[in-house]
């Protein structure tokens, strides 16, 4: 009999506890396929830190480490420095965690271009802890910390951080995808698997940006979220490559 549809060895059967509509489903899918297909699941190694995958560890069938909010990457640089030809090191990060509490060790890994691959989901709001404002919440967003909408001279300005970390010399490869629909799934699959592909290869920092959907924070059915992410998350976040040293070197 033919195989239309199989899950992806690299996920769990542990059913997920993802509201609707919520992207990191798609995204886990997607990081788990790319694992598959690379054939390296017995020498990955994943960093979740707190979010709403902070039980990333039941779903992911690799060797998963689970860090300190926004410490991901510090833990990353440490795990791949240990064996740097065994170990594939990803981080998998939401927005609050990579741009606010981590933007430090953000920086410094890629400025260090450690070879490393972080999966950064953008959706815009601290999920897992209720809706809070995060440095990517656009100006005029309204979160349970800006009930009248992000003031920007009050809070300031959302952080693009594929545009910012494109200004280090250090980084690799950048680039931001989105998931709301099939087309954009398929591109975001080969960006993931681009970035896990560097590492292999030894070429340095790479981070897949995903700008996502909180379906229950922002207050909208899935539906609804997805349009919401169409309307106001790609404009202010525009998707595309914004560095990729390996094309470069490609070119000359
Ligand atoms: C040191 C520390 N400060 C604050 C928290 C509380 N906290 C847990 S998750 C989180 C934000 C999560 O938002 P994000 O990283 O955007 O991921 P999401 O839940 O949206 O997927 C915060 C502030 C914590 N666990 N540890």
């Amino acid at each position: 009999m033919a195989v239309v549809f199989e899950k992806p060895h690299a996920l769990t059967d542990v059913p997920m506890h993802y509201c609707p509509g919520c992207t990191h489903g798609i995204i886990h899918r997607l990081v788990a396929e790319v694992i598959d297909e690379l054939g390296i699941e017995g020498r990955t190694i994943g960093i979740a830190p707190v979010g709403c995958s902070v039980m990333a560890y039941d779903y992911f069938n690799c060797d998963m480490i689970e860090a300190a909010h926004g410490r991901a990457p510090a833990v990353a640089t440490g795990v791949k420095r240990a064996d740097p030809d065994k170990h594939i090191v990803f981080t998998y990060q939401g927005d609050g965690d990579l741009a606010s509490i981590g933007m430090a060790e953000t920086v410094h890994a890629a400025a260090r271009n450690e070879n490393i691959t972080i999966i950064f989901v953008n959706n815009a709001i601290y999920g897992m802890t209720g809706g809070q404002m995060a440095p990517t919440s656009l100006p005029g967003q309204v979160t349970q910390t800006s009930p009248y909408g992000r003031d920007v001279n009050h809070c300031g300005y959302p952080i693009r951080v594929c545009e910012m970390l494109s200004e280090l010399e250090g980084a690799t490869y950048l680039e931001r995808v989105t998931v709301n629909n099939v087309a954009n799934i398929r591109k975001a699959k080969k960006a993931i698997k681009k970035a896990f592909q560097n590492q292999i290869d030894g070429k340095g920092f790479s981070l897949v940006e995903v700008v996502s959907t909180c379906p229950t924070n922002w207050g909208l059915t899935p539906k609804d979220a997805l349009t919401w992410l169409e309307e106001n998350m790609l404009p202010y976040y525009p998707l595309g490559v914004y560095k990729d040293k390996t094309a470069e070197e490609d070119a000359k």
